[in-house]
């Protein structure tokens, strides 16, 4: 029995911190196989990271996830990198359905199908800022200033997230990202 990560459970003011969350979690398995969906080390990544992300600042959650999504170690994601975390977290997701909240569940979905309908390659390339094929830690966090809370928290706070930028960035009207984190 996998229990559910308590950082998603604790933020549970927005949805955003929840998709957010839940996709910085959606781990690591340093040295899993390319692109194959590696189950058991994606749960055992799941269970290592849901700690660290509850309880520690940020950075440390977000270096777990980092190394798990870095799948050649070139500090650097691919476009092939992005796609298979995007994959495993659905298969994730899927596998854990029965476990999931009702809010988790539609987070998650509402997740993908942000993702979808944007579509990887162009979500990778809006993120892509100096177009070298790859997205950098930088690039990545660019509208997010990261402290000593748990990212969870973090995600929720407006100070620490630029919404207004990330809505720019996305395309998407300002108005959908604050009624998915009030
Ligand atoms: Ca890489
Ligand atoms: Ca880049």
């Amino acid at each position: 029995m996998v229990k559910r990560s308590s950082a998603l459970q604790r933020s549970s003011g927005g949805r955003l911190g929840r998709i957010l969350g839940a996709a910085v979690a959606l781990g690591a398995a340093p040295g899993a196989a390319w692109a194959v969906i590696d189950g058991p080390a994606f749960e055992r990544f799941m269970q290592a990271s849901r700690p660290v992300c509850a309880e520690q600042p940020a950075r440390a959650c977000v270096a777990l996830a980092w190394s798990f999504a870095d799948r050649d170690g070139d500090r650097a994601l691919s476009l092939a990198e992005l796609a298979a975390v995007r994959t495993e977290l659905e298969s994730w997701a899927l596998r854990h359905r029965d476990r999931l909240t009702a809010p988790e569940r539609s987070g998650l979905a509402l997740g993908l199908l942000l993702v979808d309908s944007l579509g990887l390659e162009r979500l990778h390339a809006l993120y892509d800022q100096d177009a070298d094929g790859l997205i950098s830690r930088n690039e990545l966090l660019a509208d997010v200033r990261l402290d000593e809370r748990p990212l969870p928290e973090t995600l929720l706070d407006p100070a620490a997230v630029d919404r207004p930028a990330i809505a720019r960035r996305l395309g998407v009207p300002p108005a959908l990202l604050e009624r998915l984190a009030p």
